[in-house]
């Protein structure tokens, strides 16, 4: 799977995504990330991309012509006709894992950063296909959330994970939190390890942890446990 990510801060975006499992996924070739800077694709000389809002108002907004620039030369060097556009932005639908396996089914995913107060409407109609919030929380930018995209999408492609089997048994698969998980050694600042765990027994075992993620998802999770129940 290949990712275009269109942002006036590239090495942001490629320093956070080229480490641990997402770094080791690029590198074995199943993953593919280039960040590309909007600001090479200005129609000044001053390589100026933003500028003052029609109507008044505080702030700048990125302008129309070097976001599809960028646009068009990536499509350009792909060679297919349509292609998905994520634009991170505060006004879109809040990013779950139902989407992230929605966008894993793509090729190519092209994620657009904003920055400013945001980006010119008209460009914004001509290319955009998903808006998509990360969550209710002011960020400065869309690169963040871009990357929370990237890495979400990522895992779900196969071989980026080692273990086959273990994003199926995970968070949101079934509805349910994890249960607690416990390592060596057996007593740590007084505290056992539950004897259950100790005992061999996977029958019981699978069922105290099935019972745990209950306990824990009605406890922190209330909105999880009660779409669990219906
Ligand atoms: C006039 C109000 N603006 C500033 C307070 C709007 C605004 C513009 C740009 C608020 C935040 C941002 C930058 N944030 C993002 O680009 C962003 C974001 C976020 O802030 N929260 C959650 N998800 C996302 S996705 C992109």
């Amino acid at each position: 799977m290949n990712f275009h990510i269109m942002t006036l801060f590239p090495e942001m975006v490629m320093s956070g995504l080229s480490e641990s499992i997402i770094g080791r996924a690029v590198r074995n070739g199943l993953l593919s990330i280039e960040a590309v800077n909007i600001r090479d694709f200005a129609d000044n000389k001053h390589n100026k991309v933003d500028d003052y809002t029609y109507g008044g108002g505080a702030g700048m907004l990125m302008q129309a012509e070097p976001v599809y620039r960028c646009y068009e030369d990536i499509v350009g060097r792909l060679g297919r006709k349509s292609v998905r556009v994520v634009y991170l932005t505060p006004q879109g639908r809040i990013f779950d894992q139902k989407t992230a396996e929605e966008f894993a089914k793509e090729e190519d995913l092209i994620l657009l950063c904003g920055h400013y107060e945001g980006i010119d409407e008209r460009v914004l109609e001509e290319i955009v296909t998903d808006n998509i919030s990360v969550g209710d929380y002011v960020l400065t930018g869309g690169e963040l959330p871009a990357m929370i995209v990237v890495d979400a999408v990522s895992r779900l492609v196969p071989g980026v994970l080692h273990n086959d089997d273990s994003s199926e048994y995970e968070s949101f698969s079934d509805g349910l939190l994890e249960y607690p998980q416990y390592s060596r050694p057996e007593v740590w600042h007084d505290k056992r390890v539950p004897e259950i765990l100790l005992s061999g027994d996977h029958a019981k075992v699978d069922s105290w942890r099935h019972e745990q993620s209950l306990i824990r998802t009605r406890k922190r999770r209330p909105d999880l446990y009660e779409k669990y129940l219906q």
